[in-house]
């Protein structure tokens, strides 16, 4: 079948690859460093295809897509398609390599979405594949794999995490009250988007001041997903954090790192070492952390999707040092007034090079999207 000729087999290719990439989101979080990549086994007798087996990266890294998708399918492969949000690999790792396992299972094509930058695969897995006769069709929704890889690839080319800026605004553009602790901007509804943000990001970062602040648990506490928190990240250079505070409280259930600077209190340090806080000691510029060197950190420590949630001191550092990759802005429907945080971002004041991505309403409030090119 000549498939790039063919626009009904080409409608074919995007929709299984749509039902694969949103497949491979139920990992998402779950797989440092490894990708979370989804796979489907799909053949067709003559009536029409239909999916034989589905894969996810499985939790932890491995096994990979494609042999959790193989699993099971035994003869029903011979002949089939497999659609790959990510190149299958080439590499002898912890696993043998997917493309042999496609080709050994008797896949007559693959459709693959993204490519993999990791040297040890990076064209060697569909060469793998057209060396042995399989049918080869690259980049079907690369786009909206590669976005959703984008913490995977961003880690892999430039050494550090992919970062995601979110913030929610009141209608008068303010992010809080001094002094008042936790502020209500948006409603239930856009609060539990955050929280699904939450779930499928490795890390969420504050800095000190939302800690003392707000005295946030910055956990994922929805339904069937209270065991999805990601490690939390705090700011604090001069370890301000009381050890009374809730991200101290569960740091048995959910990892705690404090990035702290030189000179800080070592009898402190261990005490909260002893409740298993970790530290990521950082470099200081003109007296702030260095965020640059600490994205390095981070993501030598496997981490590849990071969510900053604030406060506006934080955003700004982040933005000033070009470390953005994505803006998620909440609008809410009520004012805070005079006496609020004004934002350090607005709709109108996104950086150059950001792209408008999505527009969505979780009840009265709206949420839009900007990400940056990779
Ligand atoms: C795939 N399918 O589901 C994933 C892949 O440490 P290893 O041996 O697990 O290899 C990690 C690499 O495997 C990673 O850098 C990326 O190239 C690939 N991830 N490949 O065929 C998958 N998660
Ligand atoms: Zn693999």
């Amino acid at each position: 079948m000549a498939a790039a000729s063919n626009p009904v087999q080409e409608a074919i290719d995007r929709r299984y690859m749509a039902a694969a990439l949103r497949l491979s989101r139920r990992n998402l979080g779950r797989t440092a460093t490894n990708p979370s990549v989804g796979t489907l086994i799909v053949r067709d007798d003559g009536a029409g295809p239909m999916i034989v087996g589905s894969g996810v990266t499985a939790i932890g890294g491995r096994p990979h897509a494609e042999a959790e998708a193989l699993a099971g399918v035994g003869e029903l492969a011979r002949g089939a398609t497999a659609y790959v949000t990510l190149e299958p690999c080439a590499h002898h790792g912890r696993t043998p390599p997917c493309a042999n396992a496609l080709v050994n299972a008797g896949i007559a094509r693959v459709v693959g979405a993204a490519s993999d930058p990791d040297p040890r695969v990076s064209g060697k897995g569909y060469a793998i594949l057209r060396a042995a006769g399989v049918e080869v069709v690259e980049k079907v929704l690369a786009a909206e794999a590669n976005a959703q890889l984008a913490g995977y690839l961003i880690r892999s080319l430039r050494k550090r995490p992919e970062v995601t800026l979110k913030l929610a605004l009141s209608s008068d553009g303010k992010i809080g009250r001094r002094g008042q602790g936790q502020v209500t901007i948006t409603g239930e509804i856009a609060r539990r988007e955050v929280q699904m943000m939450r779930a499928e990001a490795d890390a969420i970062l504050i800095g000190i001041g939302t800690a003392l602040e707000d005295d946030p648990a910055l956990t994922v506490r929805l339904p069937g997903l209270e065991n999805r928190s990601p490690a939390r990240i705090v700011l604090d250079r001069d370890l301000r954090l009381p050890e009374t505070a809730k991200l101290v409280a569960d740091v048995d259930r959910v990892p705690l790192h404090l990035a702290v600077g030189e000179g800080v209190d070592l009898q402190r340090k261990a005490a909260f070492e002893r409740r298993g806080v970790r530290f990521i000691g950082t470099d200081t510029h003109n007296g702030a952390i260095a965020l640059p060197e600490l994205m390095e950190d981070l993501a030598a420590l496997g981490m590849a999707t990071v969510l900053v949630e604030g406060g506006a001191a934080t955003a700004s550092a982040f933005l000033a040092d070009s470390l953005v990759d994505r803006i998620v802005l909440f609008r809410g429907v009520d004012e805070i007034g005079a006496d609020g945080i004004a934002s350090p971002i607005n709709e109108g004041s996104i950086p150059s090079g950001f792209t408008a991505t999505r527009e969505m309403r979780f009840g009265d409030d709206i949420c839009r999207e900007w990400v940056r090119a990779l």
